[in-house]
């Protein structure tokens, strides 16, 4: 079925000896890898095209809040010469431009189907086979099933009466269109403030005729001070690509920022002052790696907490919407920490009005417009930047059937338990790269689709070299990861804001921080320690040796 695959076609499914499902970062990666190991792939995806969530955030001043050389592949040197960056931080253009120059030169587009969906993935016990149906009604099988279905890729709108009453223009940041929108002249509304709806924010008060803001909570955001790659610096970073990666790999954030063991208060008050101000002129995450217990001090993420509203209280003119803008009532980098360009800035333009919800809610979405309590605002476009089911969301969206005919929902219904983040007890030959119990979106998420991926691939060349046909993680290797990940979990301020990062942007879902947060560098070691005891951890071929017992 797929173009330049060796697929053969047994009791009207397709088999082949991967299925790879996604192609965001990890599917692509995974794709190439299994190919290289001469595997027959066949890949699945949602989208028209590569990409994953580049593919779809379309939206006007959509870009990536790490370092352009973080966010990229490392384990192509020859791509890495090939590529030339032109920003710090790139924006979304430009890394779906890159997402098409890995597809084309790795030649990984033969083994997609595009628009097309898995509707169900159920293992066969008895065939030690994975059988993924799509929606054109076909199966596929292969022993092994790769889930790269990314962490933010399920968007959800708000849940607001009366949207599909609006008669103006509904826009979806994770689904824009693909032809430019013109704004000029245009009532612009835009319901969400994480970091797409910041991003919307500080570009179309500059491009819309007036835009009116909805926020509900406002978000801590730090100036990017992105700025264009010069050629000097760019021929150096290209000297010196394999030991930044190296450096990357044993950093805590899979990137390439510093990281401190540094104390907040180990300095006396004007030294953190002026490591304060730095850092906001730094910008990016600068502060994040200026003291190392900012998630973890209550009372020194409180004082960059206040540093930061100070900073907005000296750049927003009108006082009451300076006032409205500052977040109170949860710790700072406690939601994802956005990286703007002139936001708060944005508020001193005479076309741009903050509406703050939290204190005149919506009501509801009219044919005209936004109802508050307090009135009605017409618009002819409305936006919603309002999010994903997170983490979960895309494993979850259809039913993946595990051995006995548990399903992934039933196991994940009190929240997501895995082993590593990527293996789950009881889903034999599944693997989830950068899954919900894995570092996910708390570092670099190409470094971790890469080492996700890498281990994976290990994991399956030991099985084949020592004629082992399944693996699954132990119930104990699963309970002892699950315990680590949520003991060093309480301990985080993570807890304390109500995100995506916890659940609880989606009504109903179970709550709390189910990620890794120990770092990157900590959970690479982990998972090479695991594979180092694979007596302890992993259960081969499970059903031939209760067989024999
Ligand atoms: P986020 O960070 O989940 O932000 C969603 C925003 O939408 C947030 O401000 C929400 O406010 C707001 N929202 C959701 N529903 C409503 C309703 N009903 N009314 C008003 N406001 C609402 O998603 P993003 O897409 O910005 O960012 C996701 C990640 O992508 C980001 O963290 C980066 O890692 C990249 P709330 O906070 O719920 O009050």
């Amino acid at each position: 079925m797929t173009q330049g695959n060796r697929a053969t076609k047994s009791s009207g499914a397709c088999r082949v000896d991967v299925i790879v499902v996604g192609a965001g970062f990890a599917g692509m990666y995974a794709t190439y890898k299994f190919r290289e190991m001469g595997k027959n792939v066949a890949a699945i995806e949602a989208g028209g095209d590569v990409g994953g969530v580049w593919y779809w955030n379309r939206y006007p001043g959509a870009r990536c809040d790490l370092m352009s050389v973080d966010y990229s592949y490392g384990f192509s040197p020859e791509i890495e010469q090939e590529w030339t960056w032109s920003e710090q931080f790139a924006a979304q253009p430009e890394i779906l431009a890159y997402a098409n120059f890995v597809a084309d030169r790795l030649d990984l587009r033969r083994h997609y189907r595009f628009n097309t969906r898995v509707t169900r993935a159920a293992w066969d016990e008895e065939a030690k086979v994975w059988r993924a149906i799509i929606d054109t009604g076909e199966t596929l099988e292969a022993p092994y099933c790769i889930m790269a279905t990314g962490p933010l890729s399920v968007p959800k709108d708000p849940e607001i009466p009366g949207i599909e009453r609006f008669e103006g223009t509904l826009l979806r940041a994770q689904k824009w269109p693909h032809e430019p929108v013109d704004f000029a002249g245009k009532r612009v509304g835009v319901i969400g403030t994480g970091s797409t709806g910041i991003q919307i924010i500080q570009t179309l008060g500059r491009q819309a005729g007036e835009l009116f803001v909805f926020q509900r909570t406002p978000s801590f955001t730090l100036p990017m001070r992105n700025h264009v790659l010069e050629p000097d610096y760019i021929a150096e970073m290209k000297r010196h690509y394999r030991a930044m990666r190296e450096a990357m790999r044993n950093n805590p954030t899979g990137g390439t920022r510093p990281a401190t063991s540094r104390p907040f208060f180990s300095l006396p008050p004007s030294q953190r002052r002026e490591v304060m101000e730095q850092a906001w002129i730094n910008g990016g995450h600068t502060f994040l790696g200026s003291f190392a217990d900012l998630l973890s001090n209550q009372e020194a993420n409180d004082q960059v907490a206040d540093f930061v509203r100070e900073k907005i209280g000296q750049i927003v003119e009108d006082p009451k919407t300076a006032e409205a803008l500052k977040p109170r009532g949860y710790p700072i980098f406690a939601r994802r920490p956005c990286l703007d360009t002139e936001y708060y800035e944005t508020y001193n333009l005479p076309n741009v009005h903050l509406v703050d919800v939290s204190k005149d809610p919506i009501i509801g979405i009219t044919e005209k417009g936004v109802r508050t309590e307090s009135g009605d605002t017409e618009l002819d476009m409305l936006i919603f930047a309002t999010g994903y089911d997170a983490l979960t969301g895309a494993l979850l969206a259809f039913d993946v059937v595990g051995r006995g005919g548990r399903t992934l929902k039933d196991k994940w219904k009190n929240g997501p338990r895995s082993y590593l983040g990527f293996m789950a007890e009881g889903f034999p030959n599944l693997f989830a790269p950068s899954g919900p119990n894995g570092p996910a979106a708390l570092a670099n998420l190409v470094t971790i689709a890469e080492h996700d991926v890498d281990w994976i691939a290990e994991m399956v060349s030991f099985m084949e070299a020592n004629g082992i046909r399944t693996v699954e993680p132990t119930v104990s290797a699963e309970e002892g990861w699950m315990a680590l990940v949520l003991s060093m979990a309480e301990k985080s301020l993570i807890r304390k804001a109500n995100t995506w990062w916890v659940g609880a942007n989606v009504k109903g879902k179970p709550q709390g921080l189910t990620m890794f947060i120990g770092g990157f560098q900590k959970y690479r070691e982990l998972c090479a320690a695991a594979a180092q005891d694979k007596a302890s951890n992993f259960v081969f071929d499970r059903a031939a040796q209760s067989a024999a017992a």
